[in-house]
C-alpha cells in the first residue's frame, strides 16, 4: 500500500525488504487506527507543523500529534536517512554571493560541506595559508582582491558525456572568473580570469570529455578592459565566448591553450556544449539583440524595456572544433590577456551562426542524445526544440535567411526547429530523465512542468514555493540521466519557514520523479547566497581521499612539500628571509609549542599534521594575527606573515580533536625591538637608539 522510494544505496536487498515489510506493517496499523487523511491541509498557513512532538511512539498518534498527512509520512520515509546511512546522490550547488560551493546529500538534503572557492572559507582554512592564498590571488581582477563571488553554474567534469567525479568547475558572473575544484579532496586548486570579459554568465559548461570549460560573456563591454563611451556601444562593445583548455593530467586550466571567440554586442546568456550527435559544437543564447543600452536619465528607455522589443533573439551556434583548429593555425589575435578569434574570422571560417529564438530566452539545454537543443522562452510561453540535424544541414547547404548587422549568417527559425511545447508563463531551464521526459522550470507560475520530448506535450505540473529558477535532476546533464530526484531551486521562500527578518533563505525543494504523480518531498532552506544551479552525481562515482598520503603532502601539488616537517625533526631557524618554524601537529600538541621571534621578523610557519587517522584534523590559530589553518591528517601547510606587533599571543588548535584538545596550545612570543621595555599595548614602542644585537634564534628542544 505504501510504496517506498528508492532505497539508500548501501542497503542490501534483504535489509530493504525487511524494512519495507516493517513499514508496511506500521502503516497498516497506523491507517487502521484512525483517519489520517489530509489533516494538514486545513491548517492555517504559518501554523507550526511540529506541534506536540511528544506524540508517543505509536505511529498513528505521532502523525496526529504532528498534524501530518499520509502523504507527509510517505515523503518523510523517502527522504529520511538514518544515522550512519549515506545518500545515493551528491549535489553540488552554487553558493551564490558566498562564492563557495555547497555539497548536499540527496535525498536526505543534508549539507555535507561548504567548499571555499572565490572567497575565504575559515573552517577549511581556505584563504589563510600561503597555498590557498595563492589560489585566491589567481582571481584578483586588475590587481584587486575580490571578496565575494556571484557563482551560478557548477559543472562536473565529464568523460564521454558522463560525470566522472574528478573535478568540478564553477564561475563568477560578476568578476569573470572560473575555478577548478578537485574532487579528490574537495579543494579549490585554481582560479583563472581574463580581462577580455567584464562580466559573464554562460559559464561553466564542459565539453563531453572536459577538453574545454566554456565561459560566455553577459553584459557587452570593450574587449580587454578598454574604455569606450556607451554611445559607441554598437561599434566598440562586444561579447565573447571563452574556451578554457583543461589539462586533465595537471588538473588545471591552461591559459596558453585557451582562446576566445568574439561575439556581437548582444547579451549572451546561458550556454551548453553539444554532445554525441552535436559534439564539437556549443550553443549560447542571447537577450537584448536590440542592443538597448539603458539611459533612463538620458532620454532613452530603461534597459529592460529596450531589450524586450523584438520577438526573437539569436541562438549562437558555435563550431568549437573548427575554432580550435583556427586558433591552432595562428588566426587568433591577442586582445588583453587572451587570444581572440575575431568576429570576422569567426564568420569567414564558419565558426559562428545564428538561429532566431523566442523571446528574451533564458536556459539552453542540449538533450541527452545531443540531437536537440531546448531553449526556455522566458518571455515566450514555449520551450523551443531545435534540431541539430536540421541546423547542421542548413549550415552545410549554406542556406541562410540573411545576416545580422555584423554579418553573421542567420538560419531560418522554422527550418531549424522540430517544434515547440506550450509550457506556461516564464519557462527558464530544462533537465532530463532517462525516459524521454523533460522538466522545465516555469518561473512566473512557480511550477515544474514535466513534458514529453517525443510529442512535445505537457504531462504534468507541480507547484514549487516560489519562483523557481534552475532545477537539477540526478545526472541531469549527462548522456544518461537517472531521473529519480529533482531539486527545484526557488528564489523566494515567503511563508515556508520561520521568519528570520526581511532577508529570507532560498528554498530547495526535493521532488520525487519516480512516484505515480510528481511528489514534493522536502523543503531545504539555503541561507547563504543565491545558488542558481546545481548538479547531482551518483555518490559512488566520487572517490575522495580520506587522508593526505604520504605525510607532509601539499594539497595543491599533491606532493610532499619541500618544507614538510618530519616528527622528531622539528626546529626553529633564523635565515636571511626571516624565522622558519618547522612544526608538527599531533594529538595533543604542537612541536615546538613556544615560538619566540622579534618584532618586525618575517615568520614562516611550516606545519605538518603527522597523523594518518581519518578525521584527525587539527586547527592552528594565532588570534590577532588572523592566522587560521585547517590541517587535515597528513596535510602540510605554510603560512608567512610579518610579526609587526610585539606581544604575547597564545597559539592553539581550533578543532576539538581529543580529550586534551584545550591543552593543544602554546605561545607565540614577539619580543619588542627595544628588548622588552615595551610600550603599553596599542602604542608603538619607541624606536631604539641603536640597532639591537641579533640574538641566536631560539631552538626547539
Ligand atoms: Cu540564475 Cu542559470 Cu545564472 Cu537561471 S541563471 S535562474
Ligand atoms: Cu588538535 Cu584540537
Amino acid at each position: 500500500m505504501v510504496a517506498l522510494g528508492s532505497a539508500p544505496r548501501r542497503t542490501t536487498q534483504r535489509e530493504m525488504s525487511m524494512q519495507t515489510n516493517r513499514w508496511n506493517v506500521l502503516f497498516t496499523l497506523a491507517l487502521a487506527t484512525g483517519p489520517l487523511g489530509l489533516v494538514a491541509c486545513n491548517e492555517p498557513a504559518g501554523s507550526p507543523g511540529g506541534g506536540g512532538a511528544a506524540g508517543g511512539s505509536n505511529l498513528a498518534e505521532l502523525l496526529k500529534a504532528r498534524n501530518l498527512s499520509e502523504a507527509d509520512a510517505v515523503a518523510a520515509l523517502k527522504t529520511y536517512t538514518p544515522t550512519g546511512k549515506r545518500d545515493e546522490y551528491v549535489m553540488f550547488a552554487s553558493g551564490g554571493h558566498g562564492g563557495n560551493l555547497i555539497v548536499i546529500g540527496v535525498p536526505s538534503m543534508r549539507i555535507l560541506k561548504y567548499v571555499g572557492v572565490f572567497t575565504p572559507e575559515p573552517w577549511q582554512g581556505y584563504g589563510f595559508d600561503d597555498g590557498s592564498k595563492s589560489v585566491l590571488k589567481g582571481g584578483q581582477r586588475n590587481g584587486k582582491d575580490i571578496t565575494w563571488g556571484d557563482m551560478h553554474h557548477p559543472a562536473l567534469s565529464e568523460t564521454a558525456g558522463d560525470y566522472d567525479g574528478q573535478y568540478i568547475f564553477v564561475n563568477d558572473k560578476a568578476s569573470p572568473r572560473v575555478a577548478v575544484v578537485s574532487l579528490k579532496d574537495f579543494t579549490t586548486v585554481q582560479i583563472v580570469t581574463s580581462n577580455i570579459l567584464q562580466s559573464e554568465h554562460g559559464s561553466t559548461f564542459v565539453t563531453p570529455n572536459t577538453d574545454y570549460v566554456i565561459e560566455g560573456s553577459q553584459y557587452p563591454a570593450p574587449l580587454g578592459g578598454k574604455y569606450a563611451d556607451i554611445d559607441k556601444y554598437n561599434d566598440e562593445y562586444r561579447g565573447a565566448g571563452v574556451f578554457w583548455k583543461f589539462d586533465r593530467q595537471k588538473g588545471r586550466l591552461d591559459r596558453d591553450k585557451s582562446f576566445a571567440i568574439e561575439f556581437p554586442p548582444y547579451m549572451q546568456d546561458l550556454a551548453d556544449a553539444g554532445k554525441l550527435a552535436s559534439d564539437g559544437w556549443a550553443f549560447f543564447n542571447s537577450i537584448n539583440t536590440e542592443r538597448a543600452t539603458g539611459g533612463n536619465m538620458e532620454g532613452k528607455p530603461p534597459l529592460e524595456s529596450g531589450a524586450s522589443q523584438s520577438d526573437m533573439d539569436y541562438l549562437h551556434v558555435v563550431n568549437w572544433k573548427k575554432a580550435e583548429a583556427v586558433f591552432a593555425a595562428g588566426k587568433a589575435e591577442q586582445i588583453g590577456d587572451m587570444k581572440v578569434i575575431r568576429l570576422q574570422t569567426a564568420i569567414d571560417e564558419g565558426i559562428l551562426y545564428f538561429v532566431p529564438e523566442p523571446k528574451s530566452p533564458h536556459g539552453v539545454d542540449v538533450t541527452p542524445d545531443g540531437k536537440e537543443i531546448v531553449v526556455g522562452g522566458k518571455l515566450d510561453t514555449h520551450t523551443t526544440v531545435f534540431s541539430f540535424e536540421k541546423i547542421k544541414a542548413l549550415i552545410d547547404q549554406k542556406k541562410f535567411q540573411g545576416k545580422d548587422s555584423y554579418g553573421v549568417p542567420i538560419l531560418a527559425f522554422q527550418d531549424s526547429i522540430r517544434g515547440q511545447c506550450e509550457i506556461g508563463l516564464g519557462p527558464l531551464h530544462t533537465q532530463f530523465d532517462g525516459q524521454g521526459n523533460a522538466y522545465t522550470s516555469v518561473f512566473i507560475e512557480s511550477k515544474v512542468a514535466k513534458w514529453s520530448l517525443k510529442d512535445l506535450k505537457v504531462i504534468e505540473k507541480i507547484s514549487t514555493h516560489y519562483n523557481i529558477g534552475h532545477l537539477s535532476a540526478a545526472e541531469g546533464d549527462t548522456v544518461s540521466p537517472d531521473g529519480k530526484y529533482l531539486v527545484a531551486m526557488n528564489k523566494w521562500a515567503i511563508d515556508r519557514f520561520n521568519d528570520v527578518g526581511p532577508l529570507l533563505p532560498q528554498n530547495f525543494q526535493l521532488i520525487d520523479l519516480t512516484s505515480q504523480k510528481l511528489q514534493l518531498l522536502y523543503d531545504m532552506p539555503l541561507p547563504l547566497g543565491e545558488p542558481h544551479y546545481a548538479q547531482m552525481i551518483k555518490a559512488d562515482k566520487l572517490k575522495p581521499i580520506d587522508v593526505y598520503k604520504p605525510i607532509g603532502t601539499d594539497p595543491l601539488t599533491e606532493k610532499v612539500d619541500p618544507d614538510a616537517t618530519v616528527g622528531g625533526k622539528e626546529k626553529i631557524e633564523r635565515r636571511q628571509d626571516g624565522v622558519h618554524v618547522f612544526m608538527t601537529a599531533v594529538r595533543s600538541h604542537f612541536t615546538p609549542d613556544i615560538v619566540r621571534v622579534k618584532e618586525g621578523d618575517t615568520v614562516h610557519f611550516h606545519i605538518t599534521n603527522v597523523e594518518q587517522a581519518k578525521d584527525a584534523t587539527h586547527g592552528f590559530a594565532i588570534g590577532s594575527y588572523n592566522i587560521n589553518l585547517s590541517l587535515e591528517p597528513g596535510e602540510h601547510a605554510n603560512v608567512t606573515f610579518v610579526a609587526d606587533k610585539p606581544g604575547v599571543y597564545p597559539l592553539y588548535c581550533t578543532e576539538f580533536c581529543s580529550a586534551l584538545h584545550l591543552e593543544m596550545a602554546g605561545y607565540f612570543l614577539v619580543e619588542p625591538k627595544d628588548g622588552g621595555a615595551a610600550a603599553p599595548a596599542g602604542k608603538p614602542a619607541a624606536a631604539p637608539a641603536a640597532k639591537p644585537a641579533v640574538k641566536a634564534a631560539p631552538k626547539a628542544k
